[in-house]
């Protein structure tokens, strides 16, 4: 290897290297080989019919949710996560989304269905399902995280779990649905509206306040999810979309939009989704959620079986607006080099980074930073300095994975 391909220590490559072929020489054919792939079952007769709606492989059956947790003496109230670790690019197959419910996944028959906007509008109005389907539509990517994710990497000492255990309250989506402006300006606001309260038809009528602003500018009635109409967990038949908001505030099963001069101060808005800081001031309004980026492979439950080329891959994200640049360190924080960032780097949207990384076989740290418009993604020390004492949620700082001689990895602080 050329000196000048490494772009930081311990085998960091350069985002633009290029790298020569029979680096990962596991393909090697040899002419037996060659001969006997020629005589698999499934090349010498037909395979199976087409069907109305299919299923993946039977070999990927053991990649499911992660980490699902309900809590005692609820019906239906818990998360689950998505397995990072175990998917690539940057849309989440929807039957991997995260899940989190307050009082389980209502069985909503659309037909039976509205959505009512009343409160300080000229002329409340009520939609169903198939009249919403008839107004404008809009499509867009964008990811949805709990302000409870990565919160696991406050306990005193880090935790051995996964990058989903860890991070998996994250998943993204194609989103398509109406501009809630469209029908604000239908309705008609009122001189002093300045908030719109959000309310689901779950048992648990979870509900939000959301500054009119932001209904305004990217606020969506989300009807499908990856181009399907949206799934049960994700709030079928209708929920409302906030690109980059904390996920809390994207409420699902949407049933009801009350426009008013003045927040709700809802259960979900003050106990809840509240951090106190250091300085004993408490923040109750929280709403983009701020630059992060993991190592989603290699991570805690995936090995290096050699020592060599691997290529190191994770996610990065920002409800501030977009993802600037990633850095990986392979030294554990002493050096840093760019990764490579997949196209197109859309708006509060997860992209995907990646970097060619030689392992030499001996323990080390692997951790990833990101930027975005409004700055770089902090430490846990700075996060800690900064909200001590009763901090839960929004946790974003930068991840270290600990790789050990035996290739294995796991959840460390730097
Ligand atoms: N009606 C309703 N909306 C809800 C919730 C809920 O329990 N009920 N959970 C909220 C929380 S805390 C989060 S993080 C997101 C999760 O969305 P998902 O389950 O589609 O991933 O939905 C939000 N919207
Ligand atoms: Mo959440």
């Amino acid at each position: 290897m050329n000196k000048t391909d490494f772009a930081a220590d311990n085998g960091l490559f350069h985002r633009r290297a290029f790298l020569k072929g029979g680096l990962v020489a596991t393909g090697a054919l040899t002419f037996s080989s060659v001969a006997a792939d020629e005589r698999k079952a499934w090349m010498r007769q037909p395979g199976l019919g087409m069907e109305g709606y299919s299923q993946r492989s039977r070999f990927e059956a053991d990649i499911v949710r992660q980490g699902i947790g309900g809590q005692a003496g609820t019906t239906g109230a818990g998360a689950s996560r998505t397995p990072l670790e175990h998917l690539q690019g940057t849309i989440t197959p929807s039957a991997l989304h995260f899940e989190r419910h307050h009082s389980g996944v209502p069985d909503i028959d659309p037909s039976q269905h509205s959505l009512i906007v009343h409160g300080a509008v000229k002329q409340p109005l009520k939609f169903s399902l198939e009249a919403l389907d008839r107004y404008p539509h809009v499509t867009r990517q964008c990811f949805i995280e709990c302000s409870g994710n990565s919160a696991a990497l406050l306990a005193p000492d880090p935790r051995d779990a996964s990058v989903s255990e860890i991070h998996g309250l994250i998943s993204q989506s194609e989103w398509t649905g109406v501009p809630i402006r469209l029908l604000l300006e239908e309705a008609g606001l009122a001189e002093d509206a300045a908030w719109v309260v959000a309310e689901g038809a779950d048992a648990a009528r979870l509900n939000r306040s959301v500054p009119l602003e932001k209904i305004m500018d990217d606020a969506l009635i989300a009807l499908y999810q990856n181009g399907e109409r949206i799934r049960p967990q994700q709030g079928y038949p209708m929920r409302l979309l906030l690109p980059g908001y904390e996920g809390n505030m994207s409420v699902k099963w949407l049933h009801r939009l009350q426009v008013s001069n003045q927040p709700a101060l809802s259960r979900q808005e003050t106990s809840k989704y509240t951090d106190v800081y250091a300085n004993g001031k408490a923040e109750v309004f929280t709403f983009p959620m701020a630059i992060k980026s993991v190592i989603t492979s290699p991570s805690p439950g995936l090995k290096l079986t050699d020592k060599g080329l691997y290529e190191i891959r994770g996610l990065a994200w920002s409800g501030n607006g977009s993802v600037r640049r990633v850095e990986v360190s392979a030294d554990g924080g002493r050096t840093w080099a760019d990764a490579q960032i997949d196209g197109p780097i859309l708006d509060k949207s997860a992209v995907r980074f990646r970097l060619p990384w030689q392992w030499s076989g001996k323990p080390t740290q692997l951790m990833s930073r990101a930027h975005d418009e409004s700055g770089r993604q902090p430490t846990r020390d700075e996060i800690l300095e900064l909200k001590r004492s009763r901090f839960f949620y929004h946790y974003n700082a930068i991840q270290a994975w600990q790789v050990g001689a035996d290739g294995g990895f796991t959840n460390v602080y730097a």
